[in-house]
């Protein structure tokens, strides 16, 4: 889509934080167009002074909001009529803290895991590269060596992390969001809550890559990963 009058989501393709935004976006039918920006330069960015990161939501009046969450809680705030964000106190609460944990923990689990070995990394790059911003010489260069500079920062990551293997500590986060959901269809109970969003979002990054196989493999995670995937399908 490419109509002037939409509201804008500055992102990276592949990006977690911009993916946790999308699945809110998806959840509330909310009608945006995504403008790409190139990882190198930004230059799609440049109108921003203080903030160089992703996702940067620009809304239709020119308001702009920065960071993942408070985007996803603006939106909530601003679009559509029934609320995904908890408005009980106890559960504003969990939700708050498994918000953290999915930036904090989440979100960290995951390079380590993508950038295991070269063959896992070239594989990611391929998919990143391709749903990137990237000439075609970039997409054929950074392929491998971003994979292998990856390959490296992700090794680095895990030992200041202290995680030895990267496939069990997912294996164990996931676990410990299989807990937190209990016999709940999703964290918010019989509908998905800002949390639930956010985690699928994060997950939903790395779908098109190999280590998505290791959510596949934890089956209350991954029913509950089809469940959001259905009402979030379902939505848009
Ligand atoms: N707290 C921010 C973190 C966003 C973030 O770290 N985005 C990364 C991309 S995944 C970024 O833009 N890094 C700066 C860069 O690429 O130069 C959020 O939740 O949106």
């Amino acid at each position: 889509m490419n109509l002037k009058n939409l509201p804008k989501l500055y992102q990276y393709a592949v990006c977690p934080f911009c993916c946790k935004v999308k699945a809110l976006l998806s959840y509330k039918q909310i009608p945006y167009d995504t403008v790409e920006v190139h990882p190198l330069n930004k230059k799609e960015i440049k109108f921003s002074k203080d903030y160089k990161k992703v996702p940067i939501w620009v809304d239709v009046d020119g308001k702009q909001v920065n960071d993942s969450t408070p985007i996803m809680r603006y939106l909530d705030d601003n679009y559509g009529k029934d609320r995904v964000f908890a408005t009980d106190a106890k559960a504003k609460e969990s939700e708050d803290a498994w918000m953290t944990w999915a930036d904090e923990t989440l979100v960290r689990a995951l390079p380590p895991l993508i950038y295991r070995n070269i063959s896992d990394a070239v594989k990611a790059f391929d998919y990143i590269t391709k749903e990137g911003k990237f000439s075609w010489l970039q997409q054929r260069t950074i392929k491998y060596s971003g994979a292998l500079v990856m390959t490296m920062v992700a090794k680095k990551s895990a030992k200041s992390q202290g995680i030895k293997n990267p496939q069990i500590h997912l294996e164990q986060c996931l676990e410990t969001w299989a807990k937190a959901l209990g016999n709940q269809d999703y964290l918010g109970g019989n509908k998905p809550n800002g949390a639930d969003l956010a985690v699928y979002g994060i997950l939903k990054s790395i779908e098109a890559m190999p280590a998505f196989r290791f959510i596949e493999n934890n089956p209350k995670a991954f029913d509950w990963f089809q469940r959001v995937e259905g009402m979030a399908l379902l939505a848009a």
